[in-house]
């Protein structure tokens, strides 16, 4: 299990560090359920790390069948991960408060580099055996991390808010990382369907994933991801029980005032202010109900750390002492106010007290305090008016449904509940107290795990050919032009990385589906590489296709025989920085003359001695007026134009194709390097790119991703067989 707190709370007392196990219904449901098959819960003990007194760090000792492990984190860090990214950033947009969601790229860091740590330490608790789930917004970059780390682990993920529309999601810089971070899992589950939409029309959207609508599933990656609703439910036995003793305790005659109850952490996303003013609305326009209804608010204060919330908590006390002020009369307030948390027994005999719950959250992912309330009305009576943008209100359909914005249609509900006669009152009731009892949260928790081991058991089953996948992705695309422009890089893409250029070489199997490729109608293939002209058609050696050399520097091929303008401008200074870096080659340093390019390879270079050389080399291709670029140990110099591999690519298209290719050719662009980011950036919407292999730092302008230069092969042999015409039908 793995959670953003471990499953206790530390109080720091004058008399030392005390633990406490959270209350609840979710912790109580999924300990037994860890403890039972024996395992392990990953997690932060909300305790600073500078602050770590041995007890407030590490976790308590292993109970029975599971054990606990600590994630450490600074102050520093829970500033910006936790009270930043995820409850300044993801919490407010994932609730639909665009306004109020800050961007901002350190908390993002930091919740990257804490994600990355919850799963390093989730990696090292568990073995391939072990199913890992991953709970909620704090962790979404979890299982990329974990996916990395231990490709067979099987992992699933659940979220516990509202999943966003594709629209509202994309407002944020990283909205692609945290879609990828979640579907590294095999399974992701949400509370209802609609979120469950969503998730896959992101995938679709923005990540350009392939998608089984019927099926609920994603192909990422090569791999086969579900994605499902897995409403949450209560501990509905525990509530019932307080509630049986709260019952036998009030023997008290029915009071003539109608109690109104809410409930809520204390946060903006619950509609607490608006709720006042609801029951104002209702005092206004039915002077009758004054001194015959109480309305009682219980809120915990809670993520104290975050700046809105304290705001929050100063504009809801102004509101209830004004409208205290206008309504109160001798022995009456209409509202009571408690902040602070309830032990069990005391919140449910609240519930079971109150005759109607009003339950307005602006945006919610599911609700429990709905629940809990329906669950506590043992005597089938009570009414409950629910906001509908709260996800109980798609199985709590029998209750009264409102919108929590719209504050004289929540008025109005509550003089309906208030009048409402006693048989309707039953009869919602009952309906809804059997749909929440044949939901208990243990049903919920084995439902998800067994959901778990089938999309596990599946996503080993199908070793999916990822080349496959893009193929079918690709196809609707291909098919609405008559011509293809596949743009291959050399290295890393159509060959793999090896330590020396000089070495990577062109497999036989690769040569032949060039060379058939080259003889496919319609079919236009242009090889392209930061390697001189000369060397990388040597390499090649298949006639009748394009050469790009030198990114793009110089261009041959049937039909076109191009070299940049500039480059006999810059040939002399090339020379210049070349000759001079000869003077630089005593420790094993190598220079290559590209032609276009000059580079400097100092992999060679013993370790003490290579940052010298590079920057003493920089320093003097520098001097020369050259455009310096710094690859793995590789300096290199090249004229500094404006030109790229990008404006090769477009300088082909619209010399064999004509300016308004884009009409006729579906031109894609298959590279794995940094230089070929240029290329996928100027096809971004005129034509579409595959990115090979993983990239440092995540972010890519491909639209695609293939694992490798197989992968790319398989793709490669599909085009030159000439399919993807057939797909045209
Ligand atoms: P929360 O936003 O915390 O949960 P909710 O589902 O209502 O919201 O759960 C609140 C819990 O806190 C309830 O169990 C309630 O009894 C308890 N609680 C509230 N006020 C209390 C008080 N004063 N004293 C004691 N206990 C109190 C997130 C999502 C929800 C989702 C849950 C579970 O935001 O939409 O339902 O996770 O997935």
């Amino acid at each position: 299990m793995v959670s953003n707190r471990l499953p206790f709370t530390v109080d720091r007392r004058p008399e030392g560090v005390r633990i406490r196990r959270s209350p609840g219904g979710l912790v109580a449901a999924l300990e037994p359920a860890l403890a039972q098959r024996g395992g392990v819960w990953v997690g932060w003990t909300g305790a600073a790390r500078e602050d770590d007194d041995t007890a407030a760090g590490a976790p308590p000792a292993a109970t029975e069948n599971v054990q606990y492990r600590a994630v450490p984190l600074t102050a520093h860090e829970i500033a910006l991960y936790y009270a930043g990214f995820a409850n300044r950033t993801i919490w407010p947009l994932f609730h639909y408060f665009v306004g109020q969601t800050q961007i901002d790229s350190a908390t993002w860091r930091a919740y990257e580099r804490v994600n990355e740590r919850f799963a390093q330490v989730a990696a090292d608790a568990s073995d391939d055996e072990a199913l890992v789930w991953v709970h909620d917004y704090q962790l979404l970059r979890v299982p990329h991390h974990l996916r990395r780390l231990a490709p067979r682990r099987r992992i699933a993920f659940f979220l516990h808010i509202p999943f966003p529309a594709a629209d509202v999601l994309r407002v944020l810089p990283w909205s692609r990382d945290l879609i990828q971070g979640m579907l590294a899992a095999d399974l992701v589950g949400v509370h209802i369907p609609s979120y469950a939409d969503h998730v896959l029309t992101c995938a679709e959207r923005l990540l350009g994933c392939e998608v089984d609508r019927g099926a609920g599933l994603v192909r990422f990656e090569g791999r086969e991801v579900s994605v499902e609703a897995h409403p949450i439910s209560i501990d509905v036995a525990e509530v019932e029980r307080l509630a049986e003793q709260a019952a036998r305790g009030s023997d008290a005659p029915d009071t003539p005032v109608a109690e109104i109850l809410g409930v809520d952490r204390l946060d903006y996303t619950k509609g607490i202010h608006e709720r006042m003013l609801a029951v104002e609305r209702l005092l206004e326009r039915h002077p009758g109900l004054r001194r015959r209804i109480a309305f009682t608010q219980v809120m915990v204060p809670s993520r104290e750390r975050v700046a809105e919330y304290g705001e929050l908590k100063r504009e809801i006390d102004e509101t209830v002492g004004r409208i205290n002020g206008r309504f109160s009369e001798r022995g009456w307030s209409p509202i009571r106010y408690l902040v602070r948390s309830l032990p069990p027994a005391e919140l449910v005999a609240l519930y079971r007290q109150a005759d109607v719950a009003l339950v307005t959250p602006l945006r919610d992912g599911m609700n429990l305090v709905a629940k809990e309330y329906v669950a506590a009305q043992l005597d089938d009576d009570g009414v409950l008016i629910l906001s509908e943008m709260a996800g109980a209100a798609d199985e709590l359909q029998e209750a009264l449904l409102v919108n929590p914005f719209d504050v004289d249609e929540v008025a109005e509900a509550l003089h309906r509940a208030l009048q409402m006669p006693r048989d309707e009152r039953r009869a919602r009731m009952s309906a809804l107290r059997h749909r929440v009892r044949a939901n208990d949260v243990r049903a919920w928790v084995e439902r998800f795990l067994e959901a778990s081991e089938r999309a596990g058991l599946r996503a080993r089953n199908t070793v999916a050919s990822p080349a496959d996948a893009l193929q079918r992705m690709l196809a609707p695309w291909l098919a609405r032009r008559s011509t293809v422009a596949l743009f291959l890089d050399y290295d890393g893409t159509l060959t793999p990385i090896v330590p020396r250029p000089e070495d990577a070489q062109l497999s036989e199997a690769a040569r032949q589906t060039l060379d058939q490729a080259a003889r496919t109608p319609n079919l236009d293939i242009v090889i392209v590489s930061g390697r001189a002209l000369a060397d990388l058609q040597q390499r090649v050696g298949v006639p009748g296709l394009t050469y790009v050399g030198n990114h793009g520097f110089e261009i041959e091929g049937p039909g076109i025989s191009f070299r940049h303008d500039e480059l006999e401008r810059w040939r002399a200074a090339l020379e210049a920085a070349a000759a001079e870096l000869d003077l630089l080659t005593a420790s094993g340093a190598r220079v290559e003359r590209k032609g276009a390019s000059v580079a400097f390879h100092v992999r060679t270079v013993p370790e003490g001695e290579r940052r010298r050389l590079e920057r003493q080399a920089e320093a003097l291709l520098r001097r020369r007026r050259l455009r310096v670029s710094l690859g793995k140990g590789l300096i290199e110099g090249r004229p500094p134009v404006p030109w790229d591999k990008g404006h090769a690519v477009l300088h082909v298209l619209v010399h064999r194709h004509g300016a308004d290719w884009p009409s006729r050719v579906s031109a894609l662009y298959i590279g794995d390097d940094r230089t070929d980011e240029d290329a996928f950036r100027s096809l971004e919407g005129i034509g579409r790119s595959i990115r090979v292999g993983p990239t440092a730092g995540g972010a890519s302008y491909a639209d695609y991703r293939l694992p490798d230069p197989d992968a790319v092969l398989v793709l490669l042999r599909w085009f030159a067989s000439g399919a993807f015409a057939g797909a045209k039908s």
